[in-house]
């Protein structure tokens, strides 16, 4: 689908805000024209209603669009063979058109790729290197199926965003069903759990603990300047939520473990699938969740309807 490559145009043309608003219906929605003329008639029915559409805008989750505020996630191959090493390379466009070149450190590099499988069978967190002419490459675990690639970045004098692009592996695919609840993972002998609960629309506080043969782990190590990083994807549009870690390593009060500590935002109610990275022993590890917004909430109302029948 090329249609967000060139609505980036009249982005830079429309208002920042209002532009992302528009933008987000373009991506999703049917190829139209949207004219100068259109945008006035949007924005302009009242100011309450443009006020509702640049809050609306500053609502859109990250990682839903391939192009935003003028830069384009450019892929140079949207399909690859599967494998353990396979080489993706991939440009981001800036609003000349041109790969951009300058970057921002964010959580100690200047771009994070993530690549997840669209079942949720595959993640991987990975940091490309950059070549002098804007070309970012990297190596990817890759199986048969449909891949979602997001880039985080913060291009130099721009804002921070999260693009998203469609990485198509060849092969037989059966996808797996979708995952129901699950708040301990197990990795390579490492138990963690997750406490905490998801609620639409606030911060929410989500405690990861982490143990290995039953005993608390209590020197992790600091990974990309925290003791763990957390990636949460929205089930069903795998919206790319941000999510921050409590504390840093150095700051005389965060522990190095068993407890690690995010606040995720999530924006609506709905499964969210959660990937922790942590690093112990110079060894950086994945645990996989999946949470739902309000469980403890439902159960609380099924029980006082559980009283009323009796
Ligand atoms: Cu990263």
């Amino acid at each position: 689908m090329n249609t967000p490559t060139r609505v980036a145009g009249f982005l830079v043309a429309l208002g920042a805000v209002f532009g992302i608003a528009l933008g987000v219906g373009q991506a999703v929605g049917p190829s139209t024209d949207i004219t100068s003329d259109t945008a006035d008639a949007h924005g302009g029915h009242s100011e309450g209603a443009s006020a509702a559409a640049a809050d609306a805008a500053e609502d859109v989750p990250g990682g839903l669009m391939v192009s935003q505020n003028g830069y384009t996630f450019s892929l140079a191959d949207r399909q690859a063979q599967p494998g353990r090493d396979v080489g993706i390379s991939f440009t981001i466009d800036g609003p000349t058109g041109k790969p951009v070149t300058e970057y921002e450190v964010e959580h100690e590099k200047r771009l994070h790729l993530i690549a997840v499988r669209r079942d949720f069978t595959g993640f991987q967190h990975v940091h490309p290197e950059l070549g002098s002419d804007g070309v970012w490459s990297t190596k990817l675990d890759l199986t048969a199926g449909q891949w979602r690639l997001f880039a985080d970045f913060k291009a130099a004098d721009a804002d921070a965003l999260t693009l998203g692009a469609d990485l198509a592996v060849d092969g037989d695919y059966r996808p797996e069903a979708p995952a129901g609840d699950s708040r301990t993972a197990q990795v390579d002998g490492y138990t963690v759990t997750l406490e905490g609960d998801l609620t639409a629309g606030k911060d929410s506080k989500l405690t990861l603990n982490v143990s290995r043969d039953g005993k608390p782990v209590t020197d992790l190590q600091p990974y990309l300047g925290a003791y763990g990083h957390l990636v949460a994807l929205r089930s069903g549009d795998l919206a790319y939520l941000h999510v921050h870690p409590d504390g840093t390593p150095g700051d005389g009060k965060t522990q190095p473990g068993p407890e690690v500590v995010f606040y995720a935002a999530v924006p609506s109610a709905g499964t969210y699938h959660l990937f922790l990275d942590f690093r112990h022993e110079g060894v950086v590890r994945t645990a996989a969740f999946t949470v739902s917004t309000g469980k403890a909430a439902q159960a609380e109302e099924k029980e006082s309807s559980d009283d009323h029948g009796h």
